[in-house]
């Protein structure tokens, strides 16, 4: 009887666990590994000599023609690789959080029940098949064995419930007074986005065309600008080490504007503004596409973001025409006379003085996109 009691109670346990590990959440699928992915970044790895002379043509190294920062990829951060499984690496205090809680708490308390569970069902299988065991036991009713399978799963399910909701409030958590905006606006098939708290200026995102796939003089993607089907003509710049306000709405269909190195996927639903912060923790370029169908060419509207020192930010900023906010909080206040009203990092002269020769040709750049947009 004691044999038995013991069987039981494992077998309980086996089959409450069982409950729990389908209830646990799944393993996230591969952040789209593309192949093409994969040979960008194989290619960048040898391309960035050959590539950065057409990037930093202007007098000023840290502003391309556009007037956007002279920054390229790195290979495998911030955009997929071929034969990866995992999550990108996060630069964002949520993403780095929502990091180790998959890899140290979900996927091993996954595998350990779904082996635990596999043994189990093995173990019946063989020990009490009919050839061994000619007479089934009739016990139809354990209490403690009841328990047990109650038990364990509620006691397992609350302690991932504790680091889970946490994480869910950090993710909604509003952002503080100094924050950037950006309104990211979805459009089929492409982004445009404000800086509310610069000035208001606007820039437009459009994927590039591979070479040889675009009009004759039509700028199309290089190495520089990252891999195929994500990178873009403009990018979006945002300073490290600020946090950003992030506000999505769309002006047609419901988008999603997704990094997922930031661990950011927000919808953009026409009417409504959604919002949500976060602060990037190192500098780089990063991608992201959008991720809600949203109809023919969804797949073709990437979101490429370039975060760069403060000063960079602000060289960038004024060179688009914005302004940036005084040294009080930045909500809603842009200052009127931008080189009057410096923040603290923008006094390093090598930053303020090329810039100017960027001012007259990047909005011409954005207004040109944009009307090709209008065409699409
Ligand atoms: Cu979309």
């Amino acid at each position: 009887m004691r044999m038995m009691g013991l069987k039981s109670i494992v077998l309980a346990a086996g089959l409450a666990l069982a409950g729990v590990g389908h209830a646990a959440p799944q393993v996230p699928a591969s952040p789209a590994a593309t192949p093409a992915a994969a040979t960008a970044s194989t290619t960048q790895a040898t391309a960035p000599a050959d590539a950065k002379p057409a990037a930093a043509a202007p007098t000023d190294p840290m502003l391309a023609m556009d007037g956007a920062p002279a920054m390229l990829p790195t290979p495998g951060v911030g955009m997929p690789v071929a034969g990866e499984y995992g999550l990108q690496p996060q630069v964002t205090k949520n993403g780095e959080t929502a990091l180790r809680f998959h890899n140290y708490i979900l996927l091993p308390v996954i595998t350990v029940i779904s082996l635990f569970v596999l043994a189990l069902l093995m173990w019946v299988m063989f020990r009490y098949r009919k050839s061994a065991n000619p007479v089934p036991s009739k016990t139809s009713h354990n209490t403690f064995i009841e328990i047990v399978w109650t038990g364990v799963p509620v006691i397992i399910l609350a302690l991932i419930a504790a680091p889970s909701i946490g994480l869910l409030s950090a993710q909604f958590k509003p952002a503080p007074a100094n924050a950037v905006t950006l309104k990211a606006i979805g459009n089929q098939w492409y982004w445009s986005y404000q800086y509310p708290d610069n000035g208001g200026f606007e820039i437009t995102a459009n994927m590039l065309k591979e070479p040889g796939e675009g009009q004759p003089g039509e700028r199309t993607r290089t190495d520089a600008d990252g891999p195929k089907l994500l990178a873009t003509d403009n990018r979006v710049v945002l300073p490290v080490g600020v946090p950003i306000r992030l506000l999505t709405t769309s002006v047609d269909v419901i988008h999603s504007w997704s990094i997922p190195a930031f661990w950011i996927k927000l919808d953009a639903v026409p009417g409504r503004v959604n919002e949500t912060s976060f602060t990037i923790e190192k500098e780089g370029v990063y991608y992201g596409v959008c991720s809600e169908l949203c109809g023919a060419r969804h797949g073709y509207m990437p979101i490429t973001v370039e975060a760069v020192k403060p000063e960079v930010f602000a060289a960038w900023v004024k060179a688009k025409g914005g302004t940036m906010p005084g040294a009080g909080p930045a909500t809603g206040k842009p200052a009127v006379a931008a080189p009057a009203q410096p923040v603290a990092v923008e006094t390093n002269t090598n930053t303020t003085g090329p810039v100017e020769n960027a001012t007259s040709a990047a909005p011409a750049t954005n207004q040109a996109v944009a009307a090709g947009n209008a065409g699409q």
